[in-house]
């Protein structure tokens, strides 16, 4: 197929992830701040989204294809099988590769079955996919379960612009080289134009990796040299809708859900934390540190709440299983040895809250806690800045290994795996006065003003469209 190139606006944009979400079959969530970001991209240009519909069943037609035109918006799903699902998605995507760029081979699964599954299903959604591709079409495949999508389009002929964005951390060499076919994904990676990351360190470790494998020869910064094309690497920092997100806030604070609820704290003031039920996100580390602060701060006992959303997420997987029960025991625990008969010291949800009741919380507490042992970006952070009343501002407590630790400089920085130094940092935010408040949050919300999600996918997609070598303003790398 003929390489076309030009602005970012005139071509077809067509979206690749694990996952659609298709409008009409989505899960009661609705779609996610992703998913609508995502969306009005494709409406901005017309387009496809293309992956998996989240169904799996014995046997599935190969040729099969599940097309939605909904505006100008096509969303094509395909089913998968069982085993492809077992192999593919919950084994090597989420006991694979998803452990390793985290950093925790202790939990890493590695299986030849999985592994082959991984390149073989990608090969299989690729041919799917070719079908429904022109000439000039601008490519964005999504995230760590897609990795091989470019070089199988690219086999199979198609010679447009290609993107690739990693949501997740890519690892130093020292730990990403523990992936099984190891070379082959970083041989895959390069078969994009473009392969966005989430902060500069991630961009700079990939460097790294191709460097010491010799897969690619460095041109300059964020330029490189592989397979006979040239390659564009950076850091593309995703963002939140943070107008949504205040004017969510301001109003949820009145919902009757939220008002009952900060009615019971009564004097006590409030800490949360928002997390999918997932190790990479230290809650277990989190609740240890929350319960050395009442340690170096008796007083405080009786005066503070945490609260801890924790939606279940991935339960076919072992390793989550184990977590889910780890953090149930560990909240008992601290519940039984500090909680008094009138108080409890954390509320526990392991359960899906309404995206409303969400802000409102994040804005009636006074601490938001985001304490992650490894975080791509991690959203909630930006979230739980966006949703904070400008006259009262709360803090943000933020550990130093979330991707977005690198733009939220307002927040107090903490090392998750130290839990005296954790407690230290919820003791300061606590203690912050209002005039460092309002300081640290108006530079945060300047920062998430001028980076919103928008902001993130015009900035790749304008990166991707251009390919003439000058780079994008956002990125960096
Ligand atoms: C991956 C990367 C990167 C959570 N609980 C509830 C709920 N949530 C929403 C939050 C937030 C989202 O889920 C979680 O996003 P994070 O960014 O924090 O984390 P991951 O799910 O691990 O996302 C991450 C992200 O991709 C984007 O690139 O930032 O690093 O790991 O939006 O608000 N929403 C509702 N109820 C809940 O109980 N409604």
């Amino acid at each position: 197929l003929p390489r076309r190139r030009g602005r970012s606006r005139e071509s077809r944009l067509v979206v690749v992830s694990n996952r659609v979400p298709v409008p009409g079959r989505r899960g009661a969530g609705g779609a996610g701040g992703l998913a609508v970001a995502l969306e009005a991209a494709l409406k901005e240009h017309g387009g496809v989204w293309f992956g998996w519909s989240g169904d799996a069943r014995p046997a599935i037609d190969a040729d099969a294809l599940d097309e939605h035109q909904v505006g100008r918006i096509n969303f094509a799903v395909t089913d998968l099988t069982k085993r492809d699902v077992e192999e593919y998605y919950l084994g090597f995507s989420n006991r694979a590769l998803w452990p390793v760029c985290h950093y925790r081979l202790d939990l890493a699964h590695f299986s030849e079955r999985d592994t082959a599954a991984y390149f073989r299903v990608n090969g299989f959604l690729a041919r799917k996919l070719v079908r429904l591709l022109e000439p000039g079409d601008l490519v964005w495949v999504h995230d760590y379960h897609m990795i091989p999508m470019g070089s199988e389009l690219r086999a199979r002929g198609f010679g447009g612009r290609l993107g690739f964005f990693l949501h997740i951390p890519w690892p130093c060499p020292e730990i990403a080289s523990a992936l099984p076919e190891y070379r082959r994904l970083l041989a895959d990676l390069t078969a994009y134009d473009v392969i966005g990351f989430q902060t500069p360190r991630d961009a700079e470790n990939f460097g790294r990796c191709l460097a010491e494998e010799g897969l690619a020869k460095h041109l300059g910064v964020g330029w490189y040299e592989a397979q006979g094309r040239r390659v564009q690497v950076g850091a593309f920092p995703i963002g939140i809708d943070t107008d949504a997100f205040r004017q969510a806030a301001a109003k949820a604070e009145n919902l009757p859900a939220v008002k009952r609820f900060v009615s019971t704290l009564g004097q006590q003031k409030l800490m949360i934390g928002v997390d999918r039920l997932d190790y990479s996100k230290g809650i277990d580390e989190r609740i240890k540190s929350f319960c050395a602060y009442l340690d170096a701060h008796p007083e405080e006992r009786g005066r503070v709440t945490y609260l801890q959303v924790t939606p279940k997420s991935r339960s076919d997987v072992p390793e989550y299983k184990q977590i889910q029960q780890e953090v149930a025991g560990r909240v008992g625990e601290a519940n039984g040895a500090y909680g008094t008969v009138d108080w409890t010291p954390i509320r526990y949800l392991n359960q899906n809250i309404p995206h409303v009741t969400l802000t409102g919380l994040y804005r009636s507490a006074q601490v938001g806690l985001v304490t992650p042992l490894r975080d791509g970006m991690n959203l909630v952070a930006k979230e739980y800045v966006a949703s904070q009343s400008p006259d009262n501002p709360g803090v943000l407590v933020l550990s130093r290994y979330a991707g977005a630790a690198f733009e939220l400089d307002g927040a107090v920085i903490v090392n998750p795996y130290d839990a005296a130094g954790t407690a230290s940092g919820i003791a300061r935010a606590f203690a912050m006065s209002l005039a460092e408040r309002r300081e640290r949050w108006s530079a945060m919300m300047r920062h998430l003003e001028t980076h919103t999600v928008n902001d993130w996918w015009r900035s790749f997609l304008d990166t991707l469209a251009r390919g003439d070598g000058s780079p994008s303003e956002h990125a960096r790398g």
